[in-house]
């Protein structure tokens, strides 16, 4: 509040609207002071209001990107000048599925830009596509002018074409870019990436570990090469940083640490509720800026709305190899067919053999489940495709896939690496009951309890 009185006027401009930052997320409608509004107008006012490039160790810990990339930057008269490249990219979404993408420098998604709040930057986005384009800085504040919406806001960029964006970064927290011209193709192709501020002054508990997982969802019938655009409803690949389980990368904490994971939400239709195992988390950011501490609240998944990003943060004190994935359960499959007929219970027999010479994608739901679709269980899949279920896990096949990926926490930590699978300590892990067990126990296992009627009592 102390924003908008007399007093921050001898403070300088920045720390006015870095303050009017906080003002408006702790009062909800309340507005700031504006100063770079009139940021494009030679860099003038921008020399003014901005401050000398925030950098990694001293402003700040840098975030995690599994399976990700970060966008380069260099410092050019006190600004951060970066040069995006719109491409196409032969990206892999897990070993044995690849498809032409969309992406930014190489990379689907593209490279994580991660700055400080206070930084001046300066986006060139080359368009390499044979398309055009334009780069929208989702859920940042800056001039309109800036704001990257094809047509409305600027000439979208030609292919070949160079184009300039500038503007002084005045809030914190977890925002994102994506195309914004012909949207609905090139976010379908993979056009999206993250795009994180940290506070120049740290806000809330210091953590150890910060991540940033972009979620997405894809329609790429096995067999073809590029995801379809077109698809509405029935996505088939669901992807955290654009890795489909078994192909995405695990989060490595050490037991104790702090931990904060930002979910960006870029998918074309859907929510998804990321579920955690093993935790109970606050909710401590959305894409509208860090929530205030009595306002923050406990849950073990969190929705993450399409076009927003979520934060959480706990300590991770249960040492483990955790579960983290959307709850949607055709969430957790890759390449799954819609269209398949309900065979539990039925025996299909040579019903596969006999329908894949005239439906080459063909796959029959398994009589008892999907569990035997896994990859470890031979059933062949078509080229360019992946088994709809099945990493390889200490025990026995993972039958998840899709938007899934693992926490794991370690006492000890060797390097940066996976440290492989956890082995729990004697006396604490599920196994076969005993017979001797189940004596003691009195559990007859041919002959099991009715269940009681609600509101019964025990004696
Ligand atoms: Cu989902």
């Amino acid at each position: 509040m102390l924003a908008r009185t007399g007093a921050t006027l001898a403070t300088g401009a920045l720390l006015m609207n870095s303050r009017a930052a906080q003002a408006q997320s702790d009062v909800p409608g309340a507005k700031g002071p504006r100063k770079d509004s009139a940021a494009d107008t030679g860099g003038r006012v921008a020399r003014q209001t901005h401050l000398p490039p925030g950098r990694a160790g001293r402003d700040y810990r840098p975030v995690v990107v599994p399976n990700g990339t970060k966008l380069p930057w260099k410092d050019v008269g006190g600004v951060k000048v970066f040069h995006m490249v719109a491409q196409e990219v032969e990206h892999e979404f897990a070993p044995g599925l690849k498809a032409t993408c969309w992406g930014y420098n190489g990379h689907v998604h593209g490279p994580t830009i991660e700055v400080v709040e206070g930084d001046r930057v300066r986006f060139y986005v080359t368009n390499r596509l044979p398309a055009n384009t334009t780069v929208h800085w989702h859920g940042i504040l800056l001039p309109n002018g800036m704001d990257g919406v094809g047509g409305l806001n600027q000439k979208s960029i030609a292919p070949g074409e160079t184009f300039r964006y500038e503007f002084t970064v005045r809030q914190s927290g977890t925002g994102m870019y994506h195309s914004h011209h012909d949207e609905m193709t090139q976010m379908a192709l993979g056009m999206v990436g993250m795009f994180i501020i940290h506070p120049r002054k740290p806000v809330g508990p210091r953590v150890d570990r910060d991540f940033a997982i972009m979620l997405h969802e894809w329609r790429i019938d096995p067999g073809t090469q590029r995801p379809d655009p077109n698809e509405m409803t029935d996505f088939n690949i669901l992807t955290m940083n654009a890795r489909a389980f078994p192909g995405t990368e695990p989060l490595v904490v050490r037991q104790g640490e702090r931990v904060r994971i930002r979910f960006g939400n870029l998918s074309a239709m859907d929510h998804h509720p990321i579920h955690l195992h093993g935790y109970q988390f606050l909710i401590t950011e959305t894409d509208g800026g860090r929530i205030p501490e009595s306002a923050q609240w406990p849950e073990t998944t969190v929705l993450v709305p399409t076009g927003s990003t979520r934060t959480i943060e706990f300590v991770a004190d249960e040492p483990g190899d955790w579960a983290m994935h959307c709850h949607m359960t055709h969430h957790v499959m890759n390449q799954m067919g819609h269209d398949l007929p309900n065979l539990v219970g039925m025996k299909p027999g040579g019903l596969d053999a006999k329908v894949r010479p005239l439906l080459p994608g063909y796959m029959t739901m398994g009589q008892t489940g999907m569990g035997d679709m896994g990859g470890m269980h031979h059933m062949p899949v078509p080229d360019n495709s992946i088994a709809m279920v099945g990493g390889k896990g200490p025990y026995d096949e993972i039958t998840m896939g899709g938007m899934f990926t693992l926490l794991k926490v370690r006492q000890h930590l060797d390097g940066e690496g996976d440290p492989g699978w956890y082995a729990p300590p004697p006396g604490t892990q599920a196994r076969l009951a005993q017979a001797d067990e189940l004596r003691r126990d009195g559990i007859d296992v041919e002959a099991p309890p009715t269940a009681e009627p609600a509101g019964a009592r025990h004696g």
